[in-house]
């Protein structure tokens, strides 16, 4: 596919939020775009605006080379997909719902028996950021079925190939959410502990809270082992473990004394600690990425 060849017919099914956002951005893209939903009044708006409403199923899968699928969950694709997997023969599906790389994997494999191309996906992003600069999406599979469909993909967000493996995008959809859920988690709990002193919170959050969490990032880099090991600037870095360890356990204290649950940092300082004392001379933050990895049993 080249910028100048006309937009590629596309078949999306599921519409959820999600789903209604990602026809809606195809449709404003100008491709031809068919839509399918279990409560087909979810339709209504997108097929005012252009939108081919399939009566079936089968008719949705059969109208275009690509198929989109956005559902709640696996299960309810199957359920949906199943009694017309042969229809998709010779067609490329993308499924952009969530689930977990093993899902990915199994859905890759059933697609393929029944001569479909498959591509998993995972959205960074909100319905509303859908087909905005900021939005972003990752997929994973056939390298070629993703470069001859890049243009259509790059509607909904930037496309990002992560690999051949088709749990990939998976892998790091629930990695990147996992880093999401975990900075909320924290910052939830500094809005309790600053609402234990009738502070504005609504200030704390957009003049303290937010500035804070974005200068954070630029520590990331103190996380990632280079060449299996920590690196020496993060070792002898300005912020060392047993520093942290101390300030973690200052957190925790004061969580007790104002009455905020402190289950979340204390958690956090048992592997910190094992970072600590002369066996750990020359690690760093970056090796707790390698304590939290369970062992293979
Ligand atoms: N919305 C978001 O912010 C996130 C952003 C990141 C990606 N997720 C994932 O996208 C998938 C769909 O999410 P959604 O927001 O569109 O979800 P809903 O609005 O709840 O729509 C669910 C669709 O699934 C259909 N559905 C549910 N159960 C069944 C069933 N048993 N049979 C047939 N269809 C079913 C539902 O149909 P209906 O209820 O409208 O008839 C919707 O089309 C999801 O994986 C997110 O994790 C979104």
């Amino acid at each position: 596919m080249n910028e100048h060849d006309p937009p590629v017919p596309v078949t999306v099914i599921g519409l959820g939020a999600m789903g209604k956002a990602l026809a809606a951005a195809f449709l404003a893209a100008g491709h031809p775009t068919t839509v399918w939903n279990r409560s087909a009044g979810k339709a209504d708006s997108l097929v005012a605006d252009g939108a081919t409403r399939a009566a079936t199923i089968t008719e949705a899968v059969t109208a275009s080379p690509l198929v989109v699928v956005c559902l709640l969950d696996y299960p309810v694709l199957h359920e949906i997909l199943d009694p017309v997997g042969d229809a998709l023969a010779g067609r490329a599906l993308v499924n952009l719902t969530n689930g977990t790389p093993d899902q990915a994997r199994e859905t890759a494999t059933w697609a393929t028996e029944r001569g479909a191309d498959y591509l998993d996906g995972g959205i960074m992003a909100v319905p509303p950021m859908i087909g905005q600069p900021e939005a972003f999406v990752l997929y994973s599979g056939s390298r070629p079925v993703f470069d001859q469909y890049e243009q259509a993909l790059n509607r909904l967000g930037i496309a990002k190939y992560v690999g051949a493996a088709a749990g990939l995008a998976s892998l790091y959809d629930l990695a990147l959410l996992s880093a999401m859920y975990g900075q909320f988690a924290g910052a939830s709990h500094a809005l309790a502990l600053v609402g234990t002193e009738k502070a504005d919170l609504a200030d704390f959050a957009s003049s303290l809270l937010g500035p804070w969490l974005t200068a954070a990032t630029v520590a990331l880099p103190l996380l990632v082992q280079q060449n299996g090991t920590s690196t020496q600037a993060a070792a002898e870095s300005d912020s060392p473990p047993d520093m942290q360890t101390v300030a973690i356990a200052n957190i925790v204290t004061a969580s007790n004394a104002q009455n905020v649950d402190r289950a979340l940092l204390s958690h956090l300082l048992i592997p910190l600690r094992d970072l600590i004392g002369p066996p750990a001379h020359g690690r760093g933050l970056a090796d707790m990425v390698d304590l939290i990895k369970k062992p293979v049993e």
